[in-house]
């Protein structure tokens, strides 16, 4: 045993060297899922010396292969890339991969890989809080807000504190708060056993007989209920840019909106016009993109609530009718409101919200002309319009996958055809991503700001896809993104931070949490991910403050690096990181044996 693992290591300190790097999923593979490893090689002389893998145990003993393997292409630092597909090898187990020369990591097959994982995301939603925060142990933000951008009621107090900060700035936002819970909701609707109880309401450590998914969907939707106070007041955002001038813990935040340091936040309702308090404006031409968020979170709220709390749920019921009334009356986007920097969210689309929202107000009230109105709005938009392109605007094309269509194919009251023809519009998408992806990582995203949310969008909807109709012809590159997620990707780190526990994850998130409490602050937080490298050079103010660990990896058209200063792909995000919670807890039940659902 002691000569076995004297002669791992010594492979291992060899790889060091080499220009040959095995990338693994460092959560683990499913008995019966997909397993690849990706071997990336930075120069294609050592490539050459990849001609077979084999995978070993932790004693040293083969357990698959030597399988021949052939070159799949380069892919941005990896000169050569190499699949080494060991499906076939389904017993439980530690295994390490091994080819020309190289080790991966520890590799575990488990169907229970995924316990607990959407439960981890959770810590960095709590994190995340305002009002009362947990973390902090304090209430941050308590002075929220102060009304802008509306003449007759400018100035006016109106009390919105509560939901989450964005992501490692302190800004809040409607559209990605509401989609962020009502993927919470959603997962936990699905996968229901995927999640524990261990938190209260609050967030503080002690179990409280909720399951922690539903308290922290509930401290969204209580925050939505106070950005929608009345029929003809819809708050779209909370703060603004001018929150980036100190880099202050949101405990001590003192941005200054000409109040004073520290003091009020402006709330900004959506006007349905371009806006802008300063230089820059957006393009809005409606509300129905928020309108239709509050209300798909309010009616999927109303249900997952009915039996817990039927006064909570009420509430929420006449807020969806309430909010469904605005989208109809004002159609077309409201987008967020830059301040004194020219990037905001620039949503585009609008009938994947009114989809959604109406489609869930059929499930909750049963009434069959919701379904009809949602089919009529998905035949609008049938593919989220990124999925086969090469770029987007920053969440141009937002929520990152359309959970309208799977909530259509859900109604019974429709026809097979009309279930079936939304189904068809998912492959439409998922197979234009699929057309990009003939590289050895299987990806075909493109590579925009956020990148890791259209990963985890993908493999998402190629789940619900699958689910839907059984069809498992994406399931490879289903299994590539998440994959991607945890490790296997030219920099062999975990997107999430602090997951794996013991794996390679961000040790420098861009987050003022995280420079002064630790990494592990921010544990459970998806992060933005790799951009083109056009991206991160175009983009202002950013500067590594450390030597690049990831230097020999960022030759290539996408960059990824563990520092601090890099704002575009080493931040962890609020709504990417809610978001992931639905595939994390679908893969727990994917584990397990196969029992009717
Ligand atoms: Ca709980
Ligand atoms: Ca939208």
């Amino acid at each position: 045993m002691i000569a076995l693992l004297t002669a791992a290591a010594v492979t291992q300190v060899a790889s060091a060297d080499s220009a040959i790097f095995i990338r693994v999923n460092q959560v683990g593979y499913l008995p019966n899922g997909p397993k690849v490893a990706v071997a990336c090689t930075l120069d294609s002389t050592a490539a050459q010396r990849l001609t077979s893998f084999l995978v070993e145990d932790l004693d040293g003993r083969t357990v698959f292969g030597p399988q021949r393997i052939t070159p799949a292409g380069p892919f941005g630092p990896c000169a050569v890339t190499h699949r080494l597909d060991f499906t076939g090898l389904a017993r439980p187990g530690r295994y390490r991969v091994s080819a020309g020369g190289a080790v991966s990591p520890v590799v575990r097959i488990d169907a229970r890989a995924y316990a607990g994982a959407a439960d981890t995301l959770l810590y960095y939603m709590r994190q995340q809080r305002s009002g009362f925060n947990p973390f902090f142990r304090d209430s941050v933000h308590k002075l929220d807000g102060l009304i802008v951008d509306d003449s007759a009621r400018a100035g006016t107090f109106v009390p919105v504190s509560g939901g989450w900060a964005d992501a490692a700035d302190y800004l809040q936002y409607v559209a990605t708060s509401a989609n962020a819970t009502y993927v919470m909701l959603m997962a936990y609707r699905d996968h229901p056993r995927s999640f524990g109880d261990e938190f209260d309401a609050r967030g503080l450590p002690g179990a409280n007989r909720v399951p922690d998914v539903l308290d922290e969907a509930r401290h969204g939707l209580e925050w939505l209920l106070r950005m929608f106070p009345n029929d003809s007041l819809l708050f779209n955002q909370l703060g603004d840019d001018r929150d980036h001038t100190y880099l202050d813990l949101p405990t001590t935040d003192s941005s200054d909106y000409g109040w004073g340091k520290g003091k009020h936040r402006p709330v900004y309702p959506c006007t349905g016009k371009p806006q802008g308090l300063f230089q820059y404006k957006n393009r809005s031409t409606g509300k129905a993109s928020t309108a239709g968020k509050y209300a798909s979170a309010f009616a999927l709220g109303a249900q997952m609530f009915a039996r817990r709390d039927p006064g909570f749920a009420a509430l929420l019921q006449r807020r969806a009718r309430a909010a469904f009334r605005v989208g109809i009356r004002d159609p077309g986007a409201c987008q967020t409101a830059p301040g004194r920097a020219p990037y905001f969210y620039e949503e585009d689309n609008w009938h994947d919200d009114m989809e959604l929202a109406a489609a869930q107000l059929g499930h909750l009230t049963n009434e069959t002309h919701y379904f009809g109105t949602a089919l009529m709005h998905a035949r609008q938009e049938p593919v989220t319009i990124w999925m086969g392109a090469d770029t987007a605007r920053h969440y141009q094309w937002f929520p990152w996958h359309n959970n309208g269509h799977y909530e259509i194919w859900r109604a019974t009251q429709l026809s097979a055809a009309e279930r079936g023809q939304v189904a068809g519009f998912y492959r439409q998408g998922l197979a234009s991503v699929v057309a990009r992806a003939r590289n050895g990582f299987r990806v075909g995203i493109p590579f925009v700001w956020c990148s890791n949310n259209l990963m985890a969008s993908f493999a998402t909807q190629a789940y619900l896809y699958r689910r839907m109709t059984g069809d498992q012809r994406f399931r490879r590159e289903e299994a590539a993104a998440l994959d991607w997620l945890f490790g296997t990707n030219p920099w062999g780190t975990s997107m999430v931070i602090g997951y794996p526990r013991g794996g390679v994850w961000a040790r420098n998130p861009h987050s003022v949490v995280a420079m002064q409490h630790g990494p592990e602050s921010q544990t459970g937080g998806l992060l933005d991910g790799p951009v083109y490298r056009s991206i991160f050079q175009n983009l202002r103010g950013i500067h590594l403050r450390q030597a690049d660990e990831y230097e020999r990896f960022n030759t290539g058209f996408i960059v990824y690096h563990d520092d601090d200063g890099d704002y575009s792909t080493n931040e962890p995000i609020m709504d990417g990181t809610a978001n992931l919670t639905y595939l994390l807890a679908a893969m727990v039940g994917e584990g397990e044996p196969r029992t009717r659902r």
